[in-house]
């Protein structure tokens, strides 16, 4: 499944504001004043009781989907970060974005996602998460994954997924099931994470 490609068109803004204009301007989704705003979601942190929450499966693959899709990924790419799970927006539904990508115009959207199989090999691997600011460790995770899940319209489709994509798509998974990746991490740096986000609340109130 290819990724979402982002869509950078710009349509000059005369075309916008034109008066009298036809329908079929009316109706295009690259016009500005046309095109929904898209929204920035609030990311939960660490240790809020929300993050261990178990998604459930998505059953309507309809409008309302695919806003909260485009607002993930906004949410996601303004962070920024390279991928985002519902959860983390309390959202507790099995949808996941990343994008990996350079370029960042590379969406992968994953709904309903099944690990069909994991590699024998492993790989340590740096990871950080958008719950957990500040806070960067290794985790140790098969280094390959095959993934089933559908698109925002209901469409089955599998991934090979290797590298960076590997270790994101199996750390949103595991969010989709009410883990957070410090939970792979000592007792000790469990509770010195959560002594560091406890006081940067305190900070915030
Ligand atoms: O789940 C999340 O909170 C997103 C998380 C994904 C992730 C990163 C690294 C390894 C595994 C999973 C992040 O995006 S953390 C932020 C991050 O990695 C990043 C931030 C800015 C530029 C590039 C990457
Ligand atoms: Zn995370």
């Amino acid at each position: 499944m290819a990724p979402y490609r982002r869509d950078v068109t710009r349509v000059p803004v005369s075309r916008s504001v034109s008066r009298g204009n036809d329908e079929k301007d009316a109706d295009h989704p690259n016009i500005p004043s046309r095109r929904p705003r898209l929204s920035q979601l609030a990311i939960i942190e660490y240790p809020d009781p929300r993050l261990k929450r178990v998604a459930r499966p998505v059953t309507a693959f309809d409008e309302r989907l695919r806003r909260l899709v485009a607002d993930m990924a906004e949410t996601m790419y303004s962070a920024p970060g390279v991928g985002l799970a519902a959860t983390q927006v309390d959202v507790h539904e099995r949808i996941i974005v990343i994008d990996v990508s350079e370029t960042k115009d590379a969406l992968h959207v994953f709904i309903n996602p099944e690990l069909l199989w994991a590699s024998e090999e492993f790989a340590l691997c740096e990871e950080g998460c958008l719950s957990v600011p500040g806070v960067y460790d290794m985790v140790r995770r098969p280094s390959r994954v095959r993934v089933r899940s559908m698109d925002p319209h209901g469409r089955p489709f599998e991934l090979d997924c290797e590298g960076t994509l590997a270790v994101c798509v199996q750390h949103e998974m595991d969010h989709l099931e009410g883990r957070v990746f410090v939970e792979y991490l000592s007792p000790l740096k469990q509770t010195r994470i959560r002594t560091r986000m406890r006081k940067r609340h305190a900070r915030q109130a």
